[in-house]
């Protein structure tokens, strides 16, 4: 059983780091290789890290020196590479090896049935959903606490789109650079496949965790 880091203290600017993959990176292949996971994740997630915290240092400094002069940009860098942090650190988790992530448990398959009516019809949604997000971006299953249901997000880069409070649980990285090595310009030949990969396990946890207002980055 995984356990899970919780926040006990506020991340300090500045200190975001990685979080190490669940599994080794060949582990997802065919679907995924393992030259598209390290890329993945050791380039294109490290940059956003990496850049999330050089602008919270630069938020940090110009707090610091009363100057608000490129606060727009700054914030703007803050929801792109802090989105980019946070929904890639779920994506490593909800998935695993094709045929051990289990069925859709209890808590999901009830949230999933008062939302979309079956999981046939929910998988039907996020297929098309994530098929359609126009250009680079997420589809994103996330609990609304507003609302008290899941819904079903596109979402554009890491960040548009999103709906306020919504905690996603179950997200797919519909960017070319998670896919395009393996698939090229079938993204729905990807999302076919990645179906296939879902931790419905990690899922569940993730579901009950979000009604509780929890959104760990790391197993
Ligand atoms: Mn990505």
């Amino acid at each position: 059983m995984n356990m899970y880091n919780f926040l006990t203290q506020p991340t300090l600017p500045g200190t975001h780091a990685l979080p190490p993959l669940p599994y080794p990176y060949g582990a997802l292949a065919p679907v995924l290789d393992e030259q598209t996971l390290r890329i993945h994740h050791d380039k294109h997630h490290q940059k956003y890290v990496d850049d999330l915290n050089k602008t919270e240092l630069a938020l940090q400094a110009a707090r610091k020196n009363g100057d608000s002069s490129n606060i727009q940009a700054l914030l703007d860098k803050l929801a792109f590479n802090g989105g980019g942090h946070i929904l890639h650190s779920i994506y490593w988790t909800v998935m695993a090896p094709t045929g051990t992530g289990g069925e859709p448990q209890i808590q999901t398959a009830q949230k999933i049935n008062e939302a979309f009516g079956t999981f046939a019809d929910f998988l039907k949604e996020f297929t098309n959903a994530a098929g359609e997000v126009e250009g680079s971006g997420w589809c994103v299953l996330g609990w609304n606490p507003a609302f008290g249901r899941l819904d079903i997000l596109q979402c554009e880069k890491h960040q548009n789109l999103a709906l306020w409070g919504v905690i996603p649980v179950l997200v797919c990285d519909v960017w070319e650079h998670a896919y395009y090595l393996d698939y090229q310009n079938r993204r729905p030949d990807y999302i076919a496949a990645w179906e296939r990969l879902i931790n419905w396990v990690e899922v569940e946890r993730r579901l009950i965790l979000a009604q509780s207002g929890k959104l760990p980055l790391t197993v």
